[in-house]
């Protein structure tokens, strides 16, 4: 991925904050942003092509869900030899979908995908054999989760996967502690400052809700998939492959 974006500089200065929106400000430093703020992000990122070149059907659908600057179609697109995928990338910020259509056409054979901005709870999907939301449930009103799994489920073929990468939380109080504070020393080797880390914590307060692994799996599980995999951990940050049989 471009890692010569522009610098996030969004909370830099003392500030009113709001509630953390995803605007044409966030998306032109985004790629910086998401470098600096989850661990890990650029290895699960090559991971996922790992992932989809293991995964990705003939004559099917590759669904990318909350697809921001289309980061994870790229890395599939890249390493899946499957013939007729078609990679479909939705996002609701209009300024994230434009940026990522003019990316996904600089890059990749036209006709090969869709972009679509749209509410990810309410599009219909069907004939997919990779379904990735790389960070993006975390966003999802939690009502709504179950449902939006549901869904997925139902949209995969047989031998389809599910990749969900989230920001986590844990159950137990000290390792909850631990790892927090391990990400906030993460921030800081990454070169944000003591009011960026906390002017963009209260941005996200109410707007990026982590669950448990545990309660992934348990929704995984009530969706239909059989098992589960947590593939990747990082302080506060996980991702999970789950394979509908
Ligand atoms: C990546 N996957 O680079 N419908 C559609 N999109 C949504 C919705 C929704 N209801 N809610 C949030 N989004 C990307 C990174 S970022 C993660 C994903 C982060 C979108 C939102 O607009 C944003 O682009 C994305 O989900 C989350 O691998 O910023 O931490």
């Amino acid at each position: 991925m471009a890692t010569d974006s522009p610098r996030d500089q969004i909370f830099a200065k003392p500030q009113q904050v709001v509630d953390f929106a995803f605007t044409a400000a966030v998306a032109d430093v985004f790629p910086d942003m998401v470098r600096r703020s989850v661990p890990g992000y650029e290895t699960v990122i090559s991971q996922l092509g790992v992932l989809a070149r293991r995964y990705a059907q003939a004559n099917s659908a590759v669904y990318d869900l909350g697809c921001s600057l289309g980061a994870s179609t790229l890395a599939m697109a890249l390493q899946v030899r499957e013939p007729q995928v078609q990679y479909i990338c939705i996002d609701n910020s209009e300024a994230m979908i434009q940026r990522c259509e003019q990316r996904l056409q600089r890059q990749l054979p036209a006709g090969s995908f869709q972009t679509l901005c749209a509410d990810i709870c309410q599009v219909p999907m069907q004939s997919a054999s990779v379904i990735v939301l790389n960070f993006t449930l975390q966003f999802i009103e939690s009502a709504q989760r179950q449902a939006l799994m549901q869904r997925i489920y139902e949209a995969l073929l047989p031998g389809g996967v599910l990749i969900l990468s989230e920001k986590i939380k844990f159950t137990d109080v000290q390792q909850q502690a631990l790892m927090t504070e391990l990400y906030m020393e993460f921030k800081r080797a990454n070169g944000y400052s003591e009011l960026e880390i906390s002017q963009k914590r209260s941005a996200l307060e109410n707007v990026l809700l982590p669950d448990t692994i545990e309660m992934h799996q348990e929704r995984l599980k009530l969706a239909g998939f059989g098992e589960s995999l947590v593939w990747f951990q990082n302080f506060v940050f996980a991702s999970i492959l789950a394979v509908k049989a």
